[in-house]
């Protein structure tokens, strides 16, 4: 049932870490704003990946949001990578602290979205019958926010406990005694698979693809570094934006290392070398993979960094078989997200985990008390799916966007997304995607390039504001450009070689096209700051009538 027409200056769709900032600023310029948000509380990812051992794999006082000085200094975190219920805590705290709910719908699902060019607004249907317009319409939908369920024959008959991880039950879920069963080995299984053996009877891992994955070496954070830490968090914010250090924090290197890139392992002796990669080991985390700034580029260095960590698994794992199926060949190092772990290989050393290679022995069905593989059945009272998302594209191409003249979003991203900076995209005036496809994004700590995009925004739509302008929309010509170079900087890197859901490779059909942008948040600010001062470069603005 539809309900009455509603108008706003602006909507925004999703209440997660992007959309909430959106609103707080839109709010600043005087907008009114309605927020829409499909999940049941705020928090996006992080209202949904509630599985057990969810956990950031940037560092907490660098995921978190840096547009408040005052916020920064009062929020405590406990642990320098942030559980899902402390993140998800922190995200009511901002939203209670800046009265951001009362703007936002929780519980409904935007369907449509259709820019009507006679009155050049939005027209915003939901899921719940609301049909709202508005001048703008700002996607927050997130990269990573619609799961994706594996085709495996017979999946809807099991009868025991089926479990998404990407749709965890609020309440707690007890395995003890249990005989479990995850599916999948990227990052969400790798945080899930430690905790849930400590406590089922039984867990069985269903690996396709082996994964590298680094320790975080998560600890609790200590009060007095963190408050020395504090005094500077405004030159260590600046840091993050500009890449002067890895956005995903170095928070734990001693200060003579902070900033230092070894741009090359050219020239150093094999002990030299090994000694800069269990550096970086010892401190834990993703920037592993900044361990030389040409890891992603070379596939000598690259090599060099995989057989370090494949050395790490052998001598992790007592079991050589099942140490050499957790060993990953088929994919340079990084090319799928590095994965950030705690006791994820010391977890095959225990007598209640069972390792099965997938791909030696594919899945064949599940039944209704197990799963079948070509060599075996394995009975499961619960089967927890860690199986991915489809990502970046997903969340848009899941509504009915049309932008002028009827233009789909589906037909014009049929080979692929086209942007221009990931921002805006020609033929769908009035229309920002944060975090969209053709910028940093997922490569890099997303609160980053959240709160860069969400300024950049702001300032465009304050200069609207001032120098009465009621359209902007991408050039096609720009956009085109700016394809071409995303293009260019990805297959310069061993990205392309991953197979990963960067490249839309998990999505059976999906077109394989690199998504993010690979030139680093620095130089990537640096552009759309560039664009900005130059008028909006490559943006048609149009004067109000
Ligand atoms: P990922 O990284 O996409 O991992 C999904 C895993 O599921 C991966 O190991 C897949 O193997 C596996 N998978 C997917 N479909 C199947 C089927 N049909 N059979 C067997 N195995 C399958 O998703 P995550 O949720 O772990 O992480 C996503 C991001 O969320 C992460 O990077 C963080 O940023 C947060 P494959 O590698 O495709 O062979």
């Amino acid at each position: 049932m539809q309900g009455p027409e509603e108008e706003f200056d602006a909507v925004v769709v999703g209440a997660g870490f992007a959309g909430l900032y959106m609103l707080h600023r839109l709010r600043d310029l005087g907008f009114t704003v309605r927020v829409f948000e499909a999940g049941d509380g705020i928090g996006g990812t992080w209202y949904w990946n509630r599985y057990p051992g969810a956990r950031c794999d940037a560092e907490s006082l660098a995921y978190s949001y840096s547009f408040s000085a005052e916020l920064e200094q009062d929020w405590e975190w406990s642990e320098r990578y942030a559980s899902q219920p402390e993140i998800l805590r922190y995200i009511e705290h901002v939203a209670d602290r800046f009265d951001l709910k009362r703007d936002v719908r929780c519980g409904t699902q935007v369907t449509t979205a259709c820019f009507d060019e006679a009155a050049n607004l939005w027209r915003v249907e939901t899921d719940r019958g609301d049909v709202v317009r508005a001048r703008f319409c700002i996607m927050a939908t997130g990269c990573l926010s619609v799961p994706q369920t594996p085709d495996i024959p017979g999946l809807d008959t099991f009868g025991g406990t089926l479990y998404q991880a990407s749709k965890w039950p609020h309440e707690k879920v007890d395995f003890s005694g249990l005989r479990v069963g995850v599916i999948g080995t990227g990052s969400s299984g790798i945080q899930a698979i430690p905790v849930i053996a400590q406590q089922a009877q039984h867990l069985t891992v269903f690996q396709r693809t082996a994964n590298y994955s680094v320790p975080a070496q998560n600890a609790p954070l200590d009060r007095d570094w963190v408050t020395t830490y504090k005094k500077d968090y405004r030159s260590h914010r600046d840091d993050y934006r500009h890449g002067r250090v890895s956005s995903f924090g170095d928070l734990q290197l001693p200060d003579e290392y902070r900033g230092v890139v070894i741009e090359s392992p050219v020239g150093m002796s094999a002990e030299e070398i090994e000694a800069n990669y269990e550096r970086y080991w010892q401190q834990g985390g993703a920037r592993f993979i900044g361990s030389f700034a040409d890891v992603l580029i070379s596939e000598s260095t690259n090599e060099l960094a995989a057989e370090f960590v494949r050395n790490k698994i052998r001598e992790t794992v007592k079991d050589q078989e099942v140490a050499k199926i957790l060993t990953p060949t088929t994919h340079p190092i990084g090319t799928k997200r590095i994965c950030v772990d705690t006791q994820y290989y010391e977890t095959f050393n225990r007598p209640n985990v069972t390792l099965v290679d997938v791909t030696q022995t594919p899945l064949e069905e599940v039944t209704a008390t197990a799963v079948r593989t070509t060599q075996g059945e394995y009975e499961l009272d619960v089967l927890v799916l860690a199986t991915g998302f489809d990502a970046m594209t997903g969340a848009l191409l899941g509504m009915d966007i049309r932008g002028r003249g009827g233009l789909s979003l589906r037909e014009k991203w049929q080979a692929g997304p086209r942007s221009y900076l990931g921002l805006g995209i020609a033929g769908f005036p009035n229309l920002f995607t944060i975090t969209g496809p053709g910028s940093p994004s997922v490569l890099s700590n997303v609160l980053v390039s959240i709160e860069q995009h969400v300024d950049w925004i702001a300032d465009l739509l304050a200069h609207m504001q001032t120098a009465k302008l009621d359209r902007f929309e991408a050039a096609i010509e720009a956009e085109d450009r700016w394809v071409d170079h995303v293009n260019q900087v990805a297959n310069a890197t061993l990205f392309p070689k991953g197979g990963s859901w960067y490249l839309g490779a998990n999505v059976p059909g999906k077109p394989r096209v690199f998504m993010p942008y690979a030139g680093g948040v620095g130089p990537y600010r640096d552009i759309c700051d560039r664009v900005a001062s130059k008028g909006y470069e490559g943006f048609s603005l149009r004067e109000a009538s």
